[in-house]
């Protein structure tokens, strides 16, 4: 039997992850809408053995404030679905996983939609279910604005349960009637290559972690510090007996946000380079998205965080920038610098010696399955994680050298469902 190896997922985005990418000298500004571009990060990818591509999404600017959404790395980007099918074609052998929401879909549809791409790329497709946290979102699908996050929530476990039961071919005569869905027929497309497409889930407040320990195959999260990580995959990895599940049944995939070069002071030097490049409006609009709050510039930027309601849209991710914020005593102003480089992700930044080490004690200290990997900047950070970071994880024996199967599941070392 093989040594556990970690599991590795290549987040794709315009021009970078750091906020401030597009403005980097090599950025390439219509990356977003470029075809090109995303194929060559694609077969960069898929050459280093990665598992999948993650794409994340919501239909909407992510700022109200246009003159700041423009000044962003991600201001305009293809639908991701529609990007992962043109992807299928131009690779063979990497997952394609595509963020879509519960709230802005019906389940038929997306279950649709979602299999066509599982039988069109051989078995490769990912769902990434999020129930969506933005009003800017919520304000293109009627005028009723966000719903409350419980029952977000509520819709996201029947559509997921909806959306399962049409894959596994497992929606017999009677159908589907329940609170927000009515689904009369079984899908017009054979099972999957794989059983089914993958479930991934984002989502980690105390409800989201039950639907994930209840639908998920692998959870996407953000943690900064080991003790976080840590503790949430013991959290979730313990729910999963509630629903007669293994712990092996889910992978958890924190995201990192890895700068490297040969060197450490040329690893720092980058960093530096792209830290300087924030603007500062730029930074804490970011910064009071994720802390559910409409402009932070009112406070001093160089005073505390005030103290704030708790969110309706992220909770979980305006819980770790508060906590973040008392543990190492941050301004407003630090806070939003920090978060700037990879929106509350894990950031580290060195030689590939050093991110390896780094990455291989979240894997054995049992705080990780494997790595959403968000280069800052786009191709340069990929390809410096492919040629540097992954022989140096291979020559470990943490990760794998050649594909050992053609599907996604297999890729991972997930089961087929029945
Ligand atoms: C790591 C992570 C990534 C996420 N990615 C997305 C995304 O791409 N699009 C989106 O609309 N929401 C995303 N979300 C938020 C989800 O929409 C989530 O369902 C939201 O309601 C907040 O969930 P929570 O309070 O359970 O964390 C993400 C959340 C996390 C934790």
């Amino acid at each position: 039997m093989t040594a556990r190896q970690m599991k590795l997922g290549a987040f794709l985005w315009a021009t970078g992850h750091h906020i401030a990418a597009w403005r980097h000298p090599q950025a390439h500004v219509k990356a977003g809408i470029d075809i090109d571009h995303y194929v060559a990060l694609a077969r960069t990818a898929e050459a280093a053995k990665f598992d999948l591509l993650f794409c994340e999404d919501a239909a909407g600017l992510r700022e109200a404030d246009v003159s700041i959404a423009s000044q962003t790395s991600r201001s305009i980007g293809f639908e991701p679905i529609s990007l992962l099918s043109a992807l299928a074609v131009q690779t063979s052998r990497i997952g394609l996983v595509s963020t879509a929401s519960t709230s802005y879909n019906e389940p038929y549809g997306l279950a649709r939609t979602f299999l066509s791409l599982d039988q069109l790329s051989g078995g490769r497709a990912g769902w990434n279910l999020v129930t969506s946290a933005s009003p800017i979102e919520a304000a293109n699908f009627g005028a009723t604005g966000l719903r409350p996050h419980a029952d977000r929530y509520e819709r996201a476990r029947e559509f997921a349960e909806v959306v399962t039961r049409l894959w596994h071919g497992k929606l017999g005569a009677s159908g589907h009637d329940g609170q927000s869905f009515s689904v009369c027929d079984p899908l017009d497309l054979p099972r999957s290559p794989q059983g089914a497409p993958v479930m991934v889930q984002a989502g980690a407040s105390d409800v989201g972690r039950d639907l994930a320990a209840r639908t998920a195959d692998v959870v996407f999260t953000a943690a900064q510090t080991f003790a976080e990580a840590k503790a949430f995959y013991d959290d979730l990895k313990g729910r999963l007996a509630a629903y007669g599940r293994e712990p092996d049944d889910i992978k958890i995939m924190p995201g990192v946000a890895p700068v490297v070069a040969e060197t450490e002071a040329e690893a720092r030097a980058k960093y530096e380079e792209l830290q300087e490049l924030i603007p500062d409006d730029v930074g804490v609009a970011l910064l009071s998205s994720y802390l559910s709050i409409s402009d932070l510039r009112r406070y001093p930027l160089d005073g505390p965080l005030p103290e704030l309601p708790e969110s309706e849209g992220m909770k979980s991710r305006q819980a770790l920038v508060i906590e973040q914020s008392r543990r190492d005593g941050l301004s407003i102003r630090q806070l939003a610098r920090h978060f700037a480089g990879a929106r509350g992700h894990w950031r580290i930044v060195g030689t590939a010696v050093q991110i390896a080490d780094e990455l291989q004690a979240r894997f054995e200290g049992g705080a990780a399955d494997g790595f959403n990997v968000m280069p800052s900047y786009f191709p340069g950070e990929l390809d410096a994680f492919a040629t540097l970071v992954v022989p140096e994880l291979q020559r470990r024996g943490l990760f794998r050298r050649e594909y050992e199967g053609r599907t996604l599941r297999d890729h991972l070392g997930l089961k087929q469902p029945v």
